[in-house]
């Protein structure tokens, strides 16, 4: 393969200029924002794209272009790492790098430091293989990733509109086949077909739950999750799929989904359960899920991704119990957003070690994979479970002694094939939750009384400069502007188990604020006061965040 030609990168660069005065920052999940902003970074995380493969051998590397939860007039790009992780942190900055450099002259500049940086061999071959979500404007940028790849002479695969764990699961079944890794077919089918074998092994004997209603966002989801229950039976599992408009322009996400459902505590435009009902939302490009039911007084009650995460942890420690396999460890990794019950339950009732990262499956991922089985959720939604090579292969090889134990084992091996390893995935969750109900033969409700939430609420202010907020301890802490956590903290302790913390967003251009207190009134005063602050403090602009007060 020939060296890389600058001279072609030049020109093709010029038909994707990098507009005047702004500023690309790769933020929690890659670049996102308003999609008509998007066209050069996206035509240069291409470049980047096949400067990672030949870095890493030829091995594939994913890019899926979405911008998940947002609004549909934003859009983004992620680049995806050969088994499924998120883009290496070292390789961050030159992302944006790449992304900010002015003129071609300069990107180039760019590209020869990155080469040079990482020892790159120029010859080597790359591959990429990318998909995009539903949104309008994913076409277009997908024909700018094309430019970016063709102009690095990538080997280039396009895997059409997928979700994000789909593009996830296909990149690393390719660069594991034929490996003691091997994660499976590398197509939509066998992705499928795995998670509906495995669901069937998963819930095999078990009387099928209720019918499930899914809001699919009317995104990317609605499709795929239709797709994935026509290769189950609906003996064993119903799920009835709604918002699932994807040709409308204005509805993906709009007062429905995942993110709409969690920071609103209420059910989704488009979705009406009865008492006794349950539903779940998915998110823009189906990598995350809540769930949730009316109970008998006509409440809302959310079953969010702590909730999802301690259900899957408690079934999974007692699996492995029963199983006789007691020197397998499990841990769970939660960010600043899990509930303090949550965290409660675990370390004190469920006794299971509970680590606390920042926000981002690229932080909890790394962190689960200290453990032989770790599980990770956000409160969000978004999250999975990884099992160790060590711990697959002594699940995989056990033999139980005595019927029950035989059958713990094979669960736990049906377990492994059905929950989505290389990432957050609200397909596979979804499966994972109803094997779970068929298992206990729980109701929803049922799961929910394990814990119960303090009330909590998040809160979005709109500043001048999100990037000036700057913070540490899991972001627990705000570093910077210098005062402002002092002031948070003064007003925390005027409220009964009072917790709230401030961190800017690295997918949207706001500043998150959460609160937890003993009762919601407390805690809405709490989350406005502290949102109203750094509104006063930090430059808010818009209108001051204070609905409660
Ligand atoms: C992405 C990340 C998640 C993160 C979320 C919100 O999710 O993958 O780990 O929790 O953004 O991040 P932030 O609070 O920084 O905006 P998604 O589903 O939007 O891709």
């Amino acid at each position: 393969m020939a060296s890389i030609n600058y001279d072609k990168i030049k020109t093709d660069a010029a038909q994707h200029p990098k507009p005047q005065d702004i500023k690309y920052t790769h933020g929690t999940a890659g670049f996102r924002m308003k999609a008509d902003l998007l066209d050069s970074v996206v035509y240069r995380v291409g470049i980047l794209a096949g400067l990672r493969s030949k870095k890493l051998d030829g091995k594939v590397i994913g890019v899926m272009i979405t911008a998940s939860h947002n609004r549909e007039i934003d859009n983004g790009v992620k680049l995806v790492d050969p088994y499924g992780e998120m883009l290496h942190q070292s390789w961050e900055g030159y992302a944006a790098q790449l992304a900010n450099a002015q003129t071609e002259d300069e990107l180039v500049e760019v590209i020869k430091i990155i080469v040079k940086e990482f020892d790159i061999d120029e010859t080597m071959t790359s591959k990429v293989i990318y998909a995009r979500d539903t949104r309008p404007s994913g076409p277009a940028l997908v024909m700018a990733l094309e430019d970016g790849l063709r102009s690095i002479g990538a080997e280039i695969n396009d895997f059409g509109i997928k979700t994000t764990p789909q593009l996830h699961y296909v990149t690393c079944c390719l660069n594991t086949q034929g490996t003691e890794k091997s994660y499976g077919e590398p197509t939509e089918a066998g992705y499928y077909k795995k998670l509906a074998n495995a669901y069937r092994r998963a819930v095999e004997g078990k009387s099928r739950p209720s019918p499930l209603y899914v809001d699919s966002a009317n995104g990317v989801g609605a499709i795929k999750l239709k797709e994935l229950t026509n290769y189950i039976d609906k003996d064993i599992l119903e799920v009835i799929v709604l918002n699932d408009d994807i040709k409308t322009q204005g509805k993906l996400n709009h007062l429905c989904g995942a993110d709409y459902v969690k920071t609103n505590q209420r059910l989704p435009l488009g979705l009406n359960i009865k008492a006794g009902e349950r539903a779940a939302s998915l998110d823009g490009d189906a990598d995350r899920i809540v769930y949730y039911f009316i109970d008998d007084d006509g409440t809302f009650k959310l079953f969010d991704g702590d909730k999802i995460g301690s259900l899957a942890g408690s079934f999974i420690i007692d699996l492995v119990k029963a199983a006789g396999l007691e020197g397998i460890n499990v841990g769970v990794v939660q960010t600043a957003y899990a509930n303090g019950s949550s965290t409660h339950y675990l370390e004190k009732v469920m006794k299971v070690p509970v680590s606390c990262v920042p926000t981002g499956v690229k932080y909890l991922h790394h962190e689960a994979e200290k453990f032989d089985i770790g599980v990770y959720f956000e409160a969000n939604g978004h999250g999975t479970i990884l099992f160790s090579l060590t711990a697959t292969k002594l699940i995989r090889s056990s033999k139980g002694e005595t019927p029950e134990q035989e059958d713990a084992i094979e669960r736990l091996r049906a377990l492994m094939e059905l929950i989505n390893q290389t990432v957050g995935d609200a397909l596979s969750d979804l499966l994972l939750v109803e094997a779970i109900l068929a298992n206990r033969q729980w109701t929803l409700k049922r799961c929910n009384e394990a814990y119960k939430d303090l009330p909590n609420r998040l809160v979005k202010v709109i500043v001048t400069d999100r990037h000036i907020f700057k913070t540490t301890n899991a972001e627990r802490t705000l570093v910077e502007p210098a005062g402002l956590q002092g002031k948070i903290d003064a007003l925390v302790k005027k409220y009964k188990d009072g917790r709230s913390f401030v961190r800017p967003s690295g997918t949207e251009d706001v500043v998150r604020v959460y609160a937890e207190a003993a009762t919601q009134k407390e805690c809405d005063e709490l989350a406005y006061s502290v949102a109203g602050l750094v509104y006063d403090e930090a430059g808010g602009t818009g209108g001051r965040p204070d609905e409660f007060l």
